[in-house]
């Protein structure tokens, strides 16, 4: 694996915490832009994005969209972005499309459905296929989101009916309450189901998020960081910011003989 580029995408914010509980969100367009550049500047080529509304609530409405893209283009030309479809559990179908229309170069595509704590994230064959017609439709690289191992066994079964693309990237999402655990055993095992030349990334959720990280970069796949997965740099200790955690997964990178993709480098391996 050495030598081999790694690609870090930063989730910068998510739809399921809120300020009151974590008091550095980057909530406003101007806070998510910034957040983003600097993740980017630490490293991200790939930025995972959801936004809010003025309240600081988690909304698809495509014209705020457009503002944080535009904002994040004024900070940064490169930088690949990559829409939520997932938005926050309970967001109806319609919405979670929405954003598509704005035809970002990349949106995720969750394949199935689990208890997102105390929520239902629902994920029905209607909702995958109709996303993913959307996907098609715009022109969208889909990033399938795997919270589950039945989610993986899935994947195969679903291009060959023709309802997700053959062509698609994949992230692990490890450690939501509902779904699996963010174990270096449980990561092994997806990988394991990853048909030759598929790319892939981990996304450990809160304490899984640093051993995880280790282990993808050692085993040649890709990362995913940033404070909508996890709030804490160190146990008990806040993130001060999302390009924190980017700036460590570049320094344990170099240290592994992985140098950090550039977003030109992203887009050739990832095919966009
Ligand atoms: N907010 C979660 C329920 C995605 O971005 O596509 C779903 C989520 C996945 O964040
Ligand atoms: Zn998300």
């Amino acid at each position: 694996m050495a030598g081999k580029p790694l690609i870090i995408t930063c989730a910068v914010i998510g739809a399921e915490v809120n300020k009151e509980i974590y008091p550095y969100f980057p909530e406003t367009t101007d806070a998510l832009a910034d957040a983003a550049a600097d993740a980017a500047a630490a490293g991200a080529s790939i930025i995972h994005l959801h936004v809010r509304d003025i309240d600081g609530n988690p909304t698809q409405d495509v014209a705020t969209f457009k503002e944080v893209t535009e904002k994040i283009r004024e900070r940064n030309k490169d930088v690949i972005i990559q829409y939520t479809t997932g938005g926050a559990a309970g967001t109806p179908l319609k919405l979670r499309c929405e954003p598509l229309t704005l035809r970002p170069e990349m949106a995720t595509l969750s394949m199935g459905t689990l208890n997102f704590g105390p929520e239902i994230f629902e994920n029905t064959e209607h909702i995958i296929k109709t996303i993913a017609a959307d996907e098609v439709k715009y022109g969208v690289m889909p990033e399938l989101e795997i919270f589950d191992y039945g989610m993986m066994e899935a994947v195969p079964k679903y291009v060959k009916k023709g309802w997700i693309p053959a062509k698609h990237h994949i992230d692990f999402v490890l450690g939501v309450p509902g779904g699996m655990s963010g174990t270096i055993h449980n990561l092994n095992m997806l990988v394991n189901m990853l048909p030759e030349g598929q790319t892939w990334c981990v996304a450990g959720v809160g304490r899984f998020q640093l051993p995880l990280t280790a282990h993808a970069i050692a085993m040649g796949g890709h990362v995913r960081v940033g404070l909508e997965d996890n709030m804490y740099f160190t146990k008990g200790v806040h993130a001060k910011s999302n390009a924190e955690f980017v700036a460590r997964v570049a320094r344990i990178a170099l240290e592994m003989d992985r140098p950090v993709a550039t977003p030109a480098e992203t887009r050739e391996i990832l095919g966009l």
